[in-house]
């Protein structure tokens, strides 16, 4: 048995990352429309700006270091790369037919919070915005490619981050509650395919989610990911209940992690690193309820998590109907790492891998492990997996003639594609679809560049916001649209 025949073959794209027009048609500040570009192979991280008590204006690496109370704001004179982006805004007819054109079945895409509640919690919705996306949902249906809506990819409303605490607040919530509910109304009919909340392992540590004092605040911490969790189940119901035709996805940022050595302490801090970073989150949200070890653990660190009446009941039926992870790489885990050197990519810790190359930006390219994950997963859920994300982020070189020759990410995709097969194929993996990271070209969400590039479809903007946005097919546009036409067959 190969891949399904209505295997949902396509791309994936975030609004925040993509979509651009900041301001455009009533759309309100995001936290990641204050977040500067950085320099990801030089080490220069993303900053905020923000607004001191005290009227004075000071830079911050990270949220974290933002005191509640600062206003994080949008500088004019400064250059964020969320307000253009690649600009979907403007071109979202030329990219969907692109991507029809390679052979898409499916398109992820991502609704900008935003864009529906300017503040995240305003009375009334803004239907400009609704109605940009419904235009682009029936634009899809009409080239046959089913979107594949994510409810909430790293956009913040930048005013329940500054005012709230994002999602340490049981305000934010809420209005996540009411602007869920209002997608599921609102586009009945038009999207079956959802995820709720983007990675959301890795939501509370990550900058754009509003959350500030999550590092040395434990208790903070625990509650924004346990309000993340009560929002992602609440999705998931009310998601069937308004429309039982509905399937509703986690999704979570995977990576296979292996022990170091075969030293039981490896083996342990393994086990430990990974129950933690992945599968607490799968476990809350296929199961139902959080895993013993995790109660243990709050309950030994005195941390009480402040829970509603019925919130048991609502994790229990909110259990999701798909299992959606994005791929990139693997990562090592050691118990003693002071001697060894750390890892880059997009999980927490981590040590080298001695036995595996890497990309530019120093994320180990790992085919065997996305057929080890698609098997860990299936093993333990036995429901459907998505791979909504994965890829290579490279820089791309534009020859005279306008081409762009990346044989390194049509092989990257062979390679992951073919361990894709095997797990079908040879393990018997339920897998549903495949939509690759960054179809066109978009902005890097760790470090803000343009030329981190995962694209098919190259776009024509720089780290500095140069460019006239045209969009050209590189080698790989013509290798995925193969693949796909293929069924993956052909590869
Ligand atoms: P970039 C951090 C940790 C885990 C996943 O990443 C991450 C990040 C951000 O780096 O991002 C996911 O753009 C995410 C996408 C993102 C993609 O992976 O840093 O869902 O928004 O663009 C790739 O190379």
């Amino acid at each position: 048995m190969s891949f399904r025949e209505d295997f949902l073959w396509g791309g994936a794209s975030a609004a925040n990352q993509y979509e651009g027009g900041y301001l455009s048609g009533g759309k309100g500040l995001a936290v990641a429309d204050a977040l500067t570009g950085g320099d990801g192979i030089h080490g220069v991280p993303r900053t905020f700006i923000a607004k001191m008590p005290d009227g004075t204006m000071k830079k911050f690496g990270n949220m974290e270091e933002v005191p509640l109370g600062a206003e994080v704001i949008v500088d004019e004179n400064t250059y964020y790369p969320s307000h253009v982006a690649t600009d979907f805004y403007h071109h979202w007819k030329e990219d969907l037919a692109l991507s029809a054109e390679m052979g898409f079945k499916c398109f992820r895409m991502s609704i900008n919070w935003t864009r529906i509640f300017p503040n995240g919690d305003d009375e009334t919705p803004n239907e400009e915005g609704l109605q940009f996306y419904e235009d682009v949902f029936k634009e899809c249906k009409r080239l046959g490619m089913e979107p594949l809506v994510t409810i909430y990819h790293f956009d913040c409303p930048l005013h329940l981050a500054n005012a709230y605490d994002g999602w340490v607040s049981k305000h934010t919530l809420e209005a996540f509650k009411r602007y869920a509910k209002l997608l599921f109304e609102r586009y009945k009919g038009l999207v079956h395919y959802w995820l709720t909340i983007n990675e959301i392992n890795i939501n509370t540590n990550f900058m754009m989610n509003g959350v500030h004092d999550h590092i040395s605040n434990r208790q903070n911490a625990e509650q924004a990911r346990y309000n993340l969790f009560v929002g992602s189940a609440y999705a998931v119901k009310v998601g069937h209940e308004i429309d039982p035709e509905n399937k509703i996805g986690l999704m979570i940022a995977h990576g296979v992690s292996y022990p170091y050595s075969c030293d039981p302490k490896d083996v342990f801090a393994e086990l430990d690193d990974s129950r933690h970073g992945k599968w607490l989150y799968g476990d809350v949200q296929v199961r139902g309820k959080y895993p013993q070890w995790k109660i243990n653990e709050l309950k030994r660190e005195g941390i009480t998590l402040d829970k509603d009446p019925g919130d048991d009941e609502l994790l229990k039926e909110g259990v999701v109907d798909f299992y959606s992870f994005s791929y990139y790489s693997s990562q090592a885990i050691a118990a003693k790492t002071d001697d060894k050197e750390s890892s880059a990519g997009n999980q927490s810790h981590g040590v080298k891998n001695p036995h595996l190359q890497a990309s530019e930006w120093g994320w180990t390219i790992d085919p065997l492990g996305l057929r080890i994950t698609l098997n860990e997963i299936y093993d333990r859920y036995q429901i459907p997996l998505m791979i909504v994300e994965n890829g290579l982020g490279a820089l791309d070189k534009v020859e005279e003639d306008g081409s762009v020759h990346d044989p390194y990410r049509i092989n990257y995709m062979r390679d992951h594609i073919q361990m894709m097969k095997d797990a079908v194929e040879i393990d018997g993996v339920d897998l549903m679809g495949y939509t690759p990271w960054g179809s066109i070209d978009l902005v890097s969400a760790g470090t803000g560049e343009m030329r981190k590039r995962y694209g098919f479809v190259y776009v024509n903007m720089d780290d500095d916001g140069n460019g006239d946005l045209s969009r050209s097919k590189k080698d790989s546009f013509f290798y995925m649209k193969k693949v796909y036409e293929s069924n993956g067959e052909d590869l």
